[in-house]
């Protein structure tokens, strides 16, 4: 008689992948479109920049001169994830907006030799980079659970995992510049409610600094962030069927020192309608009229204390980089929060 084979223990997947965009991507698109291009000042949210192409020429505008942010934090990260290991004892990294997830190894492999990361849960609109990291971390790692969430963080959080153990969830790059004061603080309200007690969140944000500099980080001798800027128009083409002519526009980048952020724009070269065959929506352009496809704020640390603040969080580490270009801000929920810090939701 054979031997019987004891029952084997079913290894589980490293892999899982969610998609919460199916069939709604465009949809998002159609619609913003359609309330962003027919307003008196037309306006574009910056998330459809992330196309195929529009996420290889952000990899690369990451490695220009003139773009600090990337390299600040990197080396922000590179000298403290240690110590943010050991602060957050993470067993759980959940990223938003993850990208290419190139600065997030630094952390990882902090976490990975504290021996607390048992799961990474990459978020993104795009979902080939959802893909693409997932396979690449699970090699990296051996023994990582990756669950890649294709989803809008705008719509999606609540669609984030049941948390697998202490979490620290990073929202990296900047990214939350990328919102007005009002979405901002909603988006970290929202943030604040995927953290328990003994969670973190691991922030990004640019500061506030000479002008010149800013601008010269959006406005690029390469011209890059010119590309990064007008391919949205063909993600307009390609997706809702337009026939918008990238070389019909400028690109614009100027510091509002009222508002203390970046605005990149698209200047119209000339006047001319461009027709949106998905929406049946003629576009017009009077010469020199200006679209606004992006905001990316700038802070000071009593701004973001005060941001946090109104989602519930409170500041645990500042961390700057010699020049004091960027902070990397680690907060968590805030004990005795109470309502009227307009964050009673937050958990
Ligand atoms: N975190 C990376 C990438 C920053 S670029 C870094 O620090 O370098 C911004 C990233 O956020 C892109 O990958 C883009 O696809 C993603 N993104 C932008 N808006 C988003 C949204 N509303 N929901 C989910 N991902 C978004
Ligand atoms: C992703 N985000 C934080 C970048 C920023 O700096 O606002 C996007 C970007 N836009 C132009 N260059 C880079």
């Amino acid at each position: 008689m054979e031997p019987l084979t004891p029952p084997q223990p079913v290894a589980e997947a490293a892999i899982r992948i969610d998609s919460h965009l199916s069939g709604t991507g465009q949809r998002t698109l159609a619609d913003d479109v359609l309330d962003g291009l027919t307003r008196p000042f037309k306006e574009l949210p910056p998330k459809h920049f992330y196309d195929a192409r529009g996420a290889e020429l952000f990899d690369r505008i990451c490695e220009l001169p003139e773009y600090y942010p990337t390299r600040a934090e990197r080396a922000i990260l590179t000298e403290r994830a240690g110590d943010l290991a050991q602060l957050t004892d993470a067993v759980e990294l959940v990223e938003l907006g993850s990208g290419t997830a190139a600065k997030t190894r630094v952390l990882l492999d902090a976490l990975d030799q504290a021996g607390t990361l048992a799961r990474y849960v990459p978020m993104d609109v795009t979902e080939r980079m959802v893909r693409d990291c997932a396979e690449e971390l699970t090699e990296e790692y051996p023994g990582l659970q990756v669950h890649g969430v294709i989803g809008d963080f705008e719509r999606h959080l609540g669609r984030i995992p049941q948390a697998a153990g202490r979490r620290v969830v990073a929202f990296l790059g900047g990214t939350i510049g990328n919102f007005p004061p009002g979405s901002r603080r909603r988006i970290l309200r929202e943030i604040a409610a995927l953290l328990g007690p003994d969670d973190h969140l691991l922030m990004g944000t640019d500061l506030v600094k000479d002008p010149r500099v800013l601008e010269a980080a959006y406005d690029d001798d390469q011209g890059l962030t010119a590309e990064f800027n007008r391919n949205v128009l063909l993600v307009l083409n390609r997706e809702l069927d337009a026939e918008f002519d990238p070389e019909d526009f400028d690109h614009v980048a100027l510091f509002d020192s009222q508002h203390e952020w970046i605005e990149m724009r698209l200047r119209a070269r000339r006047e001319h309608t461009a027709m949106v065959r998905a929406l049946d929506l003629p576009v017009h352009f009077d010469a020199g009229e200006e679209m606004r496809t992006e905001i990316s704020a700038k802070f000071t640390r009593e701004r973001l204390e005060a941001d946090l603040h109104a989602a519930g969080l409170e500041l645990v580490s500042w961390l700057t980089d010699p020049e004091a270009l960027f902070a990397l801000t680690l907060s968590r929920p805030a004990s005795g929060t109470d309502e009227s810090t307009g964050s009673g939701d937050a958990r």
